[in-house]
């Protein structure tokens, strides 16, 4: 069959009849506003794109039918650096080539057969929408969340712009390779960190994918820290250090501070160095962030000679270092090292000889041997000797022969003696063997809880492992008692853990054994003046206090989350509503365009590339530049710099309940109707950006007055990523990308659309089998051939089983909708088709119509097809979803739970709706159940229909 042309007809009618056409109020329907993430226009509609619509519009199409009034639409995130780019390259206008795309893209898109209301279509590069994205503009500015400031940002000299973190790869621009350098350049700033707590807050209440939730999280990146002052010596002032560990600050042995910080430029004339380190900045300042935080990274700095900050904590006097490991806009941009508890601060100790002092020992809770309660508590210092014969790489252990545990030889530091002593001691007296080398003292000490069967005494004990190497097996003689209650073994290496031996501290031994330096959990304090003793918790609520009282720091709270950068140098975008008026004689200032004027229009130039100062293009157009100023009167400047398209997106979704209003960015009253939108589907990399940036939106339009809600899509879906039939990603480069065009053209756009659905979980894509849409195309024509050739009995036999069958499906395909779960349910589809051929004698069309409204949302042309030539005047797509009939979809058989005494003790398949003396015989059959029963008096027998029978004995 002709599918082109069947797809083609249906489009044309459905246009004509407007029946996608969305009312905002339809008596007895809720609104349901559905929206996918309109696509940004960039050339052709790629199959990705239709897994992010095709099944999208499936769900559209199915909460319609099942009776909401549903919302769904599309448009262009028009504006944007690409189009800029690939007009550079090709010598179109931005705006011809976008226009150009756009053009395909809806002619693509309208050959999905999508129920879009394309009266709603949205472009934001049109004045029209652009005026309020100027709107918005200015209601951040006005209400202090639009700011100004000279940031330091990735600069490619050779496209003359700034470029986002994801656009530097490997420190090279990603469109032309140049070298990035970091310049500071004076940007407009959205204050999005005033919202980083509430963002973080209602993320709870959230129906969105658990692990988008969790990257939001992380973006935000809430450390909860205190600030310290460390004075600077001979100087008044002070150096602030933002840190989470205040706990650690007893084994602070040096400062570090960003190069990019002004501190250094406040105490020039104090560096003795400042020649060299001026050229360790200027060197800094080539690297990105990205680089700089590279962990594998070596680690570089220079001292601040004849700087020395004071420890406010013990008045220790600390070296002074600036290294591009610290960033300069997180927390203070300074921080206090303590090489002994993090990692990039024992690197850096190490290379710079510098002091590594441990104040923080891990403090364990034996989970075998707890202290148990009501028994006196002893404090040990103890020592566990791990040796190892170097040969085979195994542990000597000793195996209790009356408690069954295995430990390492071990016991008390007597009083004179070292650790090492003490290990080699003990190791002689419990094993003999006495010709063992020392390796190293495994880092500090470890404070261990736990109980001592042998002793009937809890213990505390400080302990320090000794690894040592076997160099013979000569042995001494072992005291005899003890020869005989113990067995000696030799433990594998991979088998050193807590699970062979029982000492508590075995996860802090294996972590040395493997070569961990630093310790960075909390623990109990050591050499820590008063604090010594009290565990990280408590010793930073209390340091915080003391800090407090002294004027010396504070409790801070610190996130990872930035400003939000949105202005470019570039032309394709909303151009920034602000204009400079700043003459001679003193102007007014930054003053906002007046909203009765706008949209400031992006004026029509020849010449789009960036200034050489790296000035948007917009710079060229004298005619653009100069005004007068909306407050004096006198000549002014306007602001060339255009917004980042994420402004654009930021907002759309409100657009659409309104797009064609000239007075208000969306009436009020619709604004109620529609939001927030109920579902919203897109890629999982907009997790972050996109997705944080909307949610602030909303808040901040909220806080203006302007919504009632505060978050924008109560539900979020992600389609996953369709692989190539090769497995790999699609890509253009890999040349396993397939055309949709040409699978319409060859398949139809149903089996397209169809086999979307089919090829895997939704939310996790697969790859491209080109076999598996020849098999839904095929089931489409089986479809069309049974149902346009067969007469059908009006409503006179029945068959039971298939018309169980009917409303079972019917009830899963709801729910696998409902759920995403577009597979399976044409899957279910697919069985009932079966049963429907194999009984079409007796199928009458009352099934066969219900058929079709199943298979509606999934092939919209076909079963609008079949639906007319079965007698349907109105659209299938109008009818309403059927609905199942709860008595018919009863399983016949259930699994009977037999108990005996309330303990589960058997399960059979039973008959749905059996008696209890019937459930009783079968019960009593099993032979699980007889056993146990028989010669055992029955007192009682507790019956729940289709579910259980309990036998009290
Ligand atoms: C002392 C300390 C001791 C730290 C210790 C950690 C462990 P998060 O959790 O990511 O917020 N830090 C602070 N400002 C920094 C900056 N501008 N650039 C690089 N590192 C910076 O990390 C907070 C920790 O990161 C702070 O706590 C500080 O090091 C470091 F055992 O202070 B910490
Ligand atoms: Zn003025």
């Amino acid at each position: 069959m002709d599918f082109n042309r069947i797809e083609k007809r249906w489009q044309k009618i459905w246009k004509q009849k407007k029946i996608y056409k969305t009312k905002d109020k339809v008596l007895s329907r809720k609104n349901f506003y559905h929206l996918v993430m309109f696509p940004y226009p960039s050339g052709n509609l790629h199959i990705g794109h239709w897994y992010n619509f095709a099944p999208a519009d499936v769900f559209s199409r199915f909460k319609r039918m099942a009776g909401f009034n549903v919302l769904s639409p599309i448009g262009f995130d028009a504006f944007g650096l690409p189009a800029e780019n690939a007009a550079i390259k090709r010598g179109i206008h931005p705006k011809d080539w976008t226009y150009k795309n756009i053009k395909t893209m809806t002619i693509q898109l309208e050959s999905m057969g999508n129920m879009y209301d394309w009266s709603r279509k949205i472009i934001t590069a049109e004045p029209e929408y652009y005026k309020w994205t100027q709107w918005m503009f200015l209601q951040m500015f006005k209400n202090g969340l639009a700011y100004k400031k000279k940031v330091s940002a990735n600069w490619c000299p050779k496209c003359h712009t700034v470029l986002a973190n994801e656009q530097v790869i490997n420190g090279k621009c990603e469109r032309c390779d140049a070298q990035v350098v970091q310049r500071d350049i004076e940007q407009w700033l959205f204050k999005i960190t005033d919202y980083a707590e509430r963002l973080l807050n209602d993320l709870d209440k959230l129906d969105w994918p658990e692990k988008t939730k969790i990257m939001q999280k992380n973006w935000i990146g809430r450390s909860e820290g205190a600030i310290i002052k460390f004075p600077v010596l001979n100087l008044r002032f002070s150096i602030e250090v933002f840190t989470t560990r205040a706990d650690t600050v007893f084994g602070c042995t040096y400062l570090v501070i960003a190069p990019e910080h002004d501190i250094i430029s406040n105490l020039k004339s104090e560096i003795l160095n400042i020649k060299e380190v001026e050229n360790y900045i200027e060197q800094a300042r080539k690297k990105t962030e990205l680089q700089r935080l590279e962990a594998d990274k070596k680690k570089t700095g220079v001292e601040l000679k004849g700087i020395k900050a004071i420890n406010p904590f013990n008045n220790e006097t600390v070296p002074v270092f600036i290294a591009d490991y610290v960033l300069g806009h997180y927390g203070t941009g300074a921080v206090m090292a303590v090489p002994a508890h993090d990692e990039r601060d024992w690197e850096f100790a190490k290379k710079y000889n510098l002091p590594i002092k441990e104040v923080v020992i891990p403090n364990r809770i034996d989970k075998k041997n707890p202290p148990a309660y009501g028994k006196k508590t002893v404090e040990r210092k103890n020592v566990h000797a791990l040796v190892r014969n170097p040969k085979n790489n195994k542990f000597l252990c000793l195996k209790s022969k009356k408690f069954h545990w295995v430990t390492f030889p071990m016991g008390g530091i007597e009083e004179n003696e070292s650790v090492v002593e003490a290990a080699r001691r003990e190791t002689e007296e419990e094993t003999g063997y006495k010709n063992i080398k020392l390796v190293k003292i495994l880092g500090g000490e470890v404070r261990a809880e736990y109980f001592a069967k042998h002793k009937d005494e809890n213990r505390v004990a400080y302990t320090t492992g000794v690894l040592f190497d076997l160099i013979n097996e000569e042995k001494s003689p072992v005291d005899k008692e003890w020869e005989i209650s113990h067995e000696l073994i030799w433990v594998d290496k991979e088998n050193v853990n807590y699970d062979t031996l029982c000492h508590a501290e075995m996860d802090d031994w294996v972590k040395r054994l493997n070569g961990e330096e630093t310790y960075a959990e909390d623990g109990v304090l050591v050499n820590s003046g008063q604090f010594t003793g009290m565990k990280s918790e408590e010793a930073r609520e209390k340091m915080m206090k003391w800090l407090k009282d002294n004027k010396l720091g504070e409790k801070k709270i610190n996130y990872k989350l930035r400003d939000w950068l949105v202005s470019r140098q570039r032309y394709w975008g909303a151009p920034i509503p602000i204009i400079y008026c700043d003459p001679p004689a003193g102007g007014c200032g930054i003053v906002p365009v007046p909203e009765k004027k706008l949209p400031v229009i992006l004026p029509n130039i020849k010449n789009y590339l960036p200034t050489e100062e790296g000035k948007s293009p917009l710079a060229h157009s004298k005619k653009f530049v100069n005004v007068k100023c909306p407050k004096c009167g006198n000549p002014a400047k306007r602001e060339t710099d255009t917004m980042d398209t994420f402004v654009c997106s930021s907002w759309y979704y409100l657009r659409y309940v309104d797009p064609n209003n000239s007075k208000k960015f969306a009436d009020g009253k619709k604004i109620k109707n529609w939001l927030p939108v109920d579902m919203y589907i897109g890629g999982a990399e907009h997790a972050a950006m996109h997705l944080l940036y909307v949610r602030f939106f909303t808040k901040a339009l909220q806080d203006f007055g302007y919504l009632n809600f505060g978050e924008p899509f109560a539900a979020l879906r992600h389609q996953g990523i369709i692989l190539g039939s090769d497995g790999q990603k699609m890509s253009k480069s890999r040349g396993n990308v397939v055309d949709p065009d040409n699978l319409v053209k060859k398949f139809g756009s149903d089996a397209v659309r169809m086999y979307l659905c089919f090829m895997g979980p939704y939310d996790q894509g697969g790859p491209w089998n080109p076999t598996g849409i020849l098999g839904v195309k095929r089931f489409l024509e089986r479809i069309n051939k049974l149902i346009s050739s067969i007469k059908y009995q009006v409503s006179s036999v029945k068959n039971d089983e298939l018309e169980r069958l009917l409303h079972q499906t019917i009830k899963k395909i709801s729910e696998d909708i409902e759920n995403f779960h577009f597979n399976t349910a044409i899957s279910a589809l697919m069985i009932l088709f079966n049963k429907i051929e194999e009984n079409h004698q007796q199928c009458d069309d009352k099934t066969i119509k219900r058929f079709l409204k199943l298979l509606a949302p999934f092939a919209p042309h076909l079963s609008e097809e079949l639906w007319h030539q079965l007698g349907g005047k109105k659209s299938v797509h109008l009818e309403k979803w059927p609905r199942y009939d709860k008595n018919l979809i009863k399983e016949e058989t259930f699994e009977l739970v037999i108990q005996i005494n309330g303990k589960t003790r058997d399960k059979i398949l039973a008959n749905s709706g059996i008696s209890q003396k019937e459930a009783e015989k079968e019960a009593l059959f099993s032979d699980r159940i007889k056993i146990l029963i028989t010669g055992k008096e029955i007192k009682k027998v507790i019956f729940v229909a289709d579910k259980l029978i309990n036998f009290v004995i």
